[in-house]
């Protein structure tokens, strides 16, 4: 897709901005154009239709619910019917807005991810970078909008969270004293070790690696630690912020103890939240956070860590050109970033290829018949990857995830970007730093999700104004068909065909998954081999497996790979199911194996049902009752997607946490493990503990854990249906039960409601209309002389 900022006040608008005669306050017109200046007029326009949108519905949703609460506001008893129509309509008006879009930035170090953050937001060295050492210590998240200043808050540790981590860090450095010269200087060369003295003396002083985990529980912190344990950092200008904020994001050198009372607090620094005021290229609602390394020590930082990933709903993997490919941390970021397709939110992966400037041009030409000059070389070789990463993401990508997947259809998944040059502009032009372009996406990714929630929201929106004229509706309502056993007898029978289809479905992972348990019981020596080897040996290793064992099988450090000992084991489980797997929760065309399609089929059958009942009944074109039904079959029906998605990371993990709890007493008894030829005895516990386990049927329970996540899932479903579908008919057929009562009449609000539900489709076909006149104005454009890509 290609940028369209350059169209900013080029051409007329194409079509009439205000398609709604709103009449809106001064003020508030202004604040939305202000939010949206982010985004060429095109995109703006569409979205401000969704944001009009929403504020009426939202509009059109107090007056009904204000009205309503006063018409029963006096009663004794309010009916049921009533009571839920209420809660209903606070829940709706009390939905926030929009869930920000977490964009993750997801790299090795030095990869260039706080400079791209940079570029983006167009603060130049606002976020510390550095090209000597590891540079951010943390999660940074930015976004922009909130408020009117430059803002950070420093998240810390809890007072309990720090204890646990002290005590962890304490037993790292246990009985250092029993080890004999030898295993001393590994001691002295290892990394987790050399991190943990390094927190303790930064934060209760010298001398405190040695203290055990009572006297340091005693001991006074060097710095001051706030009570929230927030501290926030304001600044007007982004200069002022970034001075101010650099020591808590840069990374301490060890050699050097820093005195401030910034680095002292230091070791309980969590994550980081900057916000930025309205800026012109970040719209707000979207959040880009710069994820460090890979993991952490601290249990709670490390599963920040995951959650982050987790909930990021686009990740872009950032590589370096020099080591874009291949590279062995490459490829682990690469794997995570797909996991995260599997069990969390992540829709669209990305690669990004930095530094795209760097090339050195005798050495590129050696390899080619022409001369061409810097620039040329440098366009030419981010073509080449450009092809070539797309390509072998691409065949990665379907290996993993199946094949009509969302991220698949994407026609670009490589960007090749400069962020030095996007500053110095000696080579490129602003456009071929490729910052533009990703700005783009940015603004896309928001705007597709905006157009998912406000359809949403209106749709229900509708459904409830519905139920609540209903209330009123003197139409000639044919109660006892509703009543007739025949339609609660016929949702029954649709509850249980969609509890085989689900059965059917969720079979599909029973192969794969046999299969995957027989490979990981042939491979599970050779796997857990290569992980308690290191090239350099055992020197140094002894302690970071302790960590390794101190903490379930999972060690995470900024410098050191991610160790994951039951993510291993069970990797060939995984890459068994992982398409399967992947195929029950995607979204989109149904095969066999697709959850979500058979639930839509199941709704559409039961509207069906009510449609037929209505023409049979002789209910008029646009009945209440059975627009009624047939919008809050819609509105239970969605909801459960959230449901499911949710559920989805639990069952994925299962395999993993399955091992890890099995295993669990073999670690404990290896983290004891201390003195003479420690590495080895540890090594030797923990091999002998898995294979015992395996012996004992550990990949088998794994396997009937995830079947049974998988059961609970599908109870989870069908009774969610059936409470709801319950309710649902209850209220439709009760009129005149005393469930129901003369309401405030609320036929203007209906009315309003049904016209904004019939814009919805309005909005998005402007939305296409104008897209279209807009690329066509770019091609005739003669300014315009670079050819659009397709
Ligand atoms: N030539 C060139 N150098 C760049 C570019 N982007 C970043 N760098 C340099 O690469 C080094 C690392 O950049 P950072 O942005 O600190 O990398 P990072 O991924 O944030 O690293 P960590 O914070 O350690 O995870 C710095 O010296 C940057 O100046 C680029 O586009 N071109
Ligand atoms: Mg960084």
């Amino acid at each position: 897709m290609e940028d369209t900022e350059d169209f900013v006040g080029q051409g007329p608008h194409p079509v009439d901005d205000d398609v709604f005669k709103e009449p809106m306050r001064k003020r508030r017109r202004s604040d939305r154009d202000q939010r949206f200046r982010a985004f060429p007029s095109v995109e703006q326009s569409a979205l401000k239709e969704y944001e009009k949108l929403e504020s009426r519905t939202r509009r059109v949703l107090s007056n009904t619910y204000q009205k309503l609460i006063q018409s029963v506001f006096l009663d004794d008893s309010i009916p049921n019917g009533v009571k839920y129509l209420i809660n209903r309509l606070l829940a709706l008006i009390e939905k926030p807005s929009l869930d920000p879009i977490y964009i993750g930035l997801f790299g090795s170090t030095g990869a260039g991810k706080s400079s791209l953050i940079n570029a983006i937001i167009q603060q130049a060295m606002f976020l510390p970078v550095s090209g000597e050492s590891i540079c951010t210590s943390c999660i940074v998240q930015v976004s922009s909008g909130c408020c009117e200043q430059y803002e950070a808050k420093i998240h810390l540790l809890s007072d309990q969270e720090w204890k646990e981590e002290l005590k962890n860090l304490t037993k790292l450095l246990h009985r250092t004293e029993e080890l004999d010269r030898e295993e001393a200087d590994a001691w002295d060369r290892d990394d987790a070790v050399e991190e943990a003295i390094w927190k303790l003396q930064m934060f209760y002083g010298n001398g405190a690696e040695r203290k055990n985990y009572e006297e340091l529980l005693r001991a006074k912190p060097k710095g001051k630690i706030p009570t929230s344990r927030i501290i926030t950092l304001k600044a007007e200008e982004a200069g002022e912020l970034s001075v101010k904020l650099d020591p808590y994001i840069r990374t301490q050198r060890r050699d050097l103890l820093g005195e401030s009372a910034e680095t002292q607090i230091w070791p309980l620094i969590k994550h980081v939240e900057v916000s930025l005021p309205k800026s012109e290229l970040i719209p707000e609602g979207v959040v880009l956070v710069d994820i460090p390394g890979t993991g952490d020590f601290n249990s709670k930082r490390d599963e920040m860590w995951k959650k982050t990933i987790d909930k990021c709903s686009v990740i872009w993997v950032i590589s370096d050109i020099e080591r874009a490919s291949g590279g062995r941390a490459h490829e682990d970021l690469l794997n995570e970033s797909i996991k995260a397709c599997q069990r969390g939110f992540c829709r669209d992966v990305a690669l990004v290829v930095t530094k795209t400037d760097k090339l050195y041009l005798p050495e590129y030409l050696r390899y080619r018949q022409a001369i061409l000059s810097q620039r040329e070389a440098v366009l030419e070789r981010n073509e080449m990857i450009k092809l070539q990463r797309n390509r072998i993401l691409k065949e990665k990508l379907k290996r993993k995830l199946p094949a009509d997947s969302k991220v698949l259809e994407a026609s670009d998944l490589v960007y090749t970007v400069s962020a030095q040059e996007y500053w110095q502009q000696a080579l490129l032009t602003e456009e071929e730093t490729e910052i533009p372009r990703l700005r783009g996406y940015i603004r896309k990714s928001l705007l597709d999700k905006k157009r998912r929630m406000v359809t949403k929201y209106v749709t229900e929106a509708f459904g409830l104004l519905l139920l609540t004229d209903s209330f009123n509706c003197t139409e000639n309502l044919p109660n006892e068909y509703l009543h007739m056993s025949g339609l609660r007898r016929f949702v029954e029978e649709k509850i249980q065909l969609l509890e085989k289809t689900i059965d059917q479905c969720f079979a599909h992972i029973e192969q794969p998954l046999q299969e995957g348990v027989r490979n990981a019981r042939t491979s599970y020596r050779r796997i857990l081999g290569a992980c308690l080897v290191r090239s350099r040996g055992n020197q140094g290793f002894h302690q970071t497996l302790k960590a390794v064992c101190l903490k379930n099988g999972i060690y995470a450090s900024r410098t050191l790979a991610r160790i994951d000992l039951n993510e291993a084991i069970t990797q060939p489980i995984y890459d068994q199911i992982d398409p399967v797997f992947g195929g029950i929760f995607r979204a989109g065309k149904p095969t066999d194996s697709t959850l979500l399609p058979h639930i839509d089929a199941f709704k559409h059958s039961l509207q069906e049902k009510m449609m037929e009942i209505g023409v049979r009944n002789g209910w008029k074109y646009d009945s209440y009752k059975k627009s009624f039904l047939i919008q809050e079959i819609s509105a239970i029906l969605g909801g459960l997607e959230d449901y499911i998605l949710r559920k989805k990371r639990r069952i994925y993990e299962s395999l993993t946490t399955s091992v890890q709890n099995d295993l669990k007493p073999c670690y404990e008894e290896a983290a004891q493990i201390a003195g003479k030829k420690a590495c080895e005895r540890m090594k030797d516990v923990i091999r002998r503990g898995v294979d015992r386990q395996v012996a004992e049927g550990m990949f088998e329970r794994a396997q009937e854990r995830m079947q049974h996540q998988f059961q609970q899932l599908k109870n989870g479903i069908t009774e969610k249906v059936k409470g709801s579908i319950a309710t649902m008919l209850t209220l439709a057929s009760s009129q005149g039960d005393g469930l129901y009562k003369e309401l405030a009449d609320v036929k203007s609000e209906y009315k309003e409601m049904e016209k904004l539900h019939r814009s919805l489709r309005e909005v998005a076909e402007n939305a296409v209309l104008r897209r279209g006149m807009q690329d066509f104005l770019l091609r005739m454009s003669p300014s315009k002389s670079v050819p659009l890509k397709a």
